[in-house]
């Protein structure tokens, strides 16, 4: 009987340990998700953040922020834009237009976004966005603010 009793604890404790084993490995897990991040520019997948970009004259800073994230093809969605100088002074009361499409298929965007509010600090919503397929997009977001008028041109991949 005590042998029986040893063994058992000896299995208990073994299986204890292989338990908290697996669970010390749940940590690394993480490492794909980072490898899937430096690879980002390498035709992944656009985060819903999409880092900023300069306008093609310098005269402005544009980010745009998915509100639908992850990204997704033919679900309409808005995102937020923050338009700033390039001294990171936010530009308010501008007027934007979007347009875009697939550079590689010589189409445009399914739908015509439009901004529809200014949030203040720069920030704008553009409504009606939709991707219908899977690729490589480009976002030419013309922003025109004090009588000046400049394109930043973002690059996504869904
Ligand atoms: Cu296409």
């Amino acid at each position: 009987m005590k042998r029986a009793t040893v063994l058992l604890v000896t299995l208990l404790t073994a299986l204890l340990l292989a338990g908290c084993g697996g669970k010390a490995e749940a940590p690394p897990a993480e490492k794909p998700d980072m490898g899937g991040m430096e690879m980002a520019s390498s035709g992944e997948k656009s985060p819903a953040a999409l880092p900023p970009v300069t306008s093609e004259q310098g005269l402005f800073v544009v980010q745009a922020t998915s509100q639908l994230d992850p990204l997704a093809i033919n679900q309409l969605h808005s995102w937020i834009l923050h338009v700033e100088t390039p001294d990171g002074q936010p530009v308010e009361g501008a007027t934007i237009t979007v347009d875009g499409g697939m550079p590689a298929h010589n189409h445009g965007l399914p739908t015509e976004p439009q901004v529809t509010e200014e949030l203040g600090g720069g920030d704008y919503r553009l409504e009606g966005m939709k991707f219908s397929m899977p690729g490589l997009w480009e976002l030419r977001i013309t922003v025109t603010a004090d009588g000046k008028t400049d394109t930043a041109v973002l690059e996504l991949t869904l």
